[in-house]
């Protein structure tokens, strides 16, 4: 196979030159290969058989140890002009860094097959879709990528159609931490990766194109580009909203999007968007619009059971592949706080020693195509995207957040996005439980100076008058014997029920320095155990660690220096002044 698109026809001929693969082979995206590929990685030991009476078509694929998690330190986005990039990255000259690739990538296929895998960001014939084409030498990334995207002939179809795509270079290389690099180029809308197989280096669609060079593009262009999950909520009255909201990795956007009302919440009906991205483009009438770009789900699986998130559970008991979980006697996948099973191997490959560890990884992984979700909206394939109601940014904060309060404004709202920090989870590697700041819940995935991208999402103030309202919620507050003081979960809907009383202005709330806090009453606990007290705590604004935490996110906007929009200090010295 080969295409009419001669930037593509001869990216593929110099790739093929520089890499020298055994054999070129293009995805077409059908079931009948990846049924193929499958058979081809079980043959390998890429992929391990699952029980397939339990988990019929699962698979396992054991990493490489060191090859578990996102690389934040060895990512990097790189342009001409150093400040484009900004503090919130790595930097690094175009020219040095191709250097550097091109000696990695030179023959680095050598007996290998070079996949090439053309894909589209979003419903297939959407305006707001993108695609791009990625280039890899590891099946494990075609397989995830047919989950992940909307993956062969028709994504081809589209960029012959159209002629642009984004660039995305892959190769395993030898799996050696010292020979690993994520390298962004958005003025070449290029990505080259080397070195790891795993979903956020090597699934190139997902956090490299759909975040750091689409975030690009969408300033170029307009439009927003977040790392946001989207879902859709809909009263037992018939009335319906959609949410979308940002939290860092591994913090819950999965288990909201999927959320299961509490036996409390009869014929109210949730239905998902989107799990992990969203871009948001202004429609006619001012307000914004967003799409899912992805058709997959690459979630975190410890803590998946039936109580916490059963759409997720069930949507991983077949057509999976888990990635770093151990296993049952039975040969069943089993993770921390699976409810169910005793593990008997480790994500090793070893026998379960707790010893050793947690028997899966923390950061273990299934991917499952969306359709698969008892609770995926069809919404979710309408190319003209749905509107959003709210943005709700959040965190995991142990103290300082509370529950839930709402920015004064637009501008404020980026404020509140602006200032958010959180604690770092098993889905990057370094230190775990550390609170950094963490804007957006993008500080990995900006692909472009961060005082930028504020002034951007500023300027949609001056563009409508119908934008979302925008709110922060925090569900991971604990008392000094750190217990959890919310439930969380299914019972997150009764945040969402406030947020969306809110946006039709049928509940009053409580104005404070840092926003709109709701009046206790006016959050639903009915058949919670949650005493006055606890939800006095956690609604509760600590006007001393207020006034100290927004001179740290002052002191944080001094890294910017000029290129710091004033608006955004200006909002910043409002709440600190009203705080006293
Ligand atoms: C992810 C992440 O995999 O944010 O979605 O790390
Ligand atoms: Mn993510």
């Amino acid at each position: 196979m080969t295409t009419q698109n001669e930037a593509l026809r001869q990216w593929i001929e110099e790739v093929t030159n520089l890499t020298t693969p055994e054999s070129v082979y293009w995805c077409d995206g059908s079931e009948e290969e990846y049924q193929r590929l499958i058979q081809e990685m079980l043959g390998t030991e890429t992929l391990l058989e699952l029980n397939q009476n339990t988990y019929p078509n699962c698979f396992l694929h054991r990493s490489d140890p060191t090859d578990v998690a996102r690389v934040e330190h060895l990512t990097f986005v790189c342009t001409e002009n150093r400040d484009d990039v900004g503090p919130n990255n790595h930097w690094m000259n175009p020219a040095e860094a191709h250097e550097k690739m091109t000696a990695l990538y030179a023959g680095c296929m050598k007996g290998r097959t070079m996949y090439v895998i053309p894909y589209c960001m979003g419903p297939i014939n959407s305006p707001y879709a993108r695609c791009g084409v990625e280039i890899t030498d590891s099946p494990y990334v075609a397989v995830n990528m047919r989950h992940m995207t909307r993956m062969g002939k028709d994504a081809l179809a589209r960029i012959e159609r159209e002629g642009q795509f984004v660039k995305g270079l892959h190769s395993i290389g030898e799996l050696d931490p010292e020979r690993r690099f994520i390298m962004h180029f958005p003025e070449e809308l290029l990505i080259q990766s080397y070195g790891s197989g795993y979903g956020g280096n090597a699934l190139l669609g997902k956090k490299c194109h759909a975040l750091r060079i689409a975030s690009w593009q969408a300033r170029q262009e307009g439009w927003l580009a977040e790392h946001m999950l989207i879902v859709e909520i809909e009263s037992p009255e018939g009335e319906k909203h959609y949410i979308a909201a940002a939290f860092p990795s591994a913090c819950g956007k999965t288990n909201l999007a999927m959320l299961i009302p509490p036996d409390s919440h009869k014929g109210w009906k949730i239905r998902t968007i989107g799990d992990d991205i969203a871009w948001l483009h202004l429609d006619a009438t001012g307000r914004l619009r967003a799409i899912n770009p992805e058709s997959g789900y690459f979630g975190v699986v410890p803590g998946t059971n039936e109580k916490t998130n059963k759409n997720a559970y069930d949507s991983i008991s077949h057509d999976t592949i888990f990635t770093n979980v151990g296993t049952t006697s039975e040969n069943e996948p089993w993770w921390e706080d699976k409810k169910n099973g005793e593990p008997s191997t480790d994500w090793k490959g070893n026998p379960y020693n707790p010893e050793n560890g947690p028997a899966a990884h923390p950061n273990s992984r299934f991917t499952v195509s969306a359709s698969q979700n008892p609770c995926y909206s069809p919404l979710a394939e309408d190319p003209a995207g749905v509107p959003i109601s709210a943005i709700v940014f959040g965190g995991r904060r142990r103290e300082l957040a509370p529950l839930v309060y709402q920015s004064k404004n637009w501008k404020h709202g980026v404020l509140v996005g602006a200032g958010c920090a959180s604690e770092t989870t098993a889905a990057a590697t370094g230190d775990v439980g550390v609170v950094r700041r963490d804007p957006m819940a993008m500080k990995p995935f900006c692909g472009y100076n961060f005082a930028d991208y504020w002034s951007h999402w500023l300027s949609f103030a001056e563009k409508s008058d119908n934008l979302p309202l925008i709110f922060h919620v925090n569900w991971f507050r604990q008392d000094s014997n750190d217990k959890f003081l919310w439930p969380g979960f299914g019972d997150n809907l009764r945040v969402l029920r406030w947020i969306i009383d809110r946006c039709e202005n049928r509940v009053d709330a409580r104005e404070t320095a840092i926003g709109y806090l709701p009046n206790p009453s006016d959050i639903d606990t009915a058949g919670l155990d949650i005493d006055s007290a606890t939800m006095d705590n956690l609604l509760h604004v600590d006007t001393d660690q207020w006034r100290e935490e927004i001179t740290t996110v002052g002191s944080y906007f001094d890294e910017y220096g000029d290129r710091l929009p004033g608006e955004l200090r200006a909002q910043q010295q409002k709440v600190l002044s009203a705080l006293g």
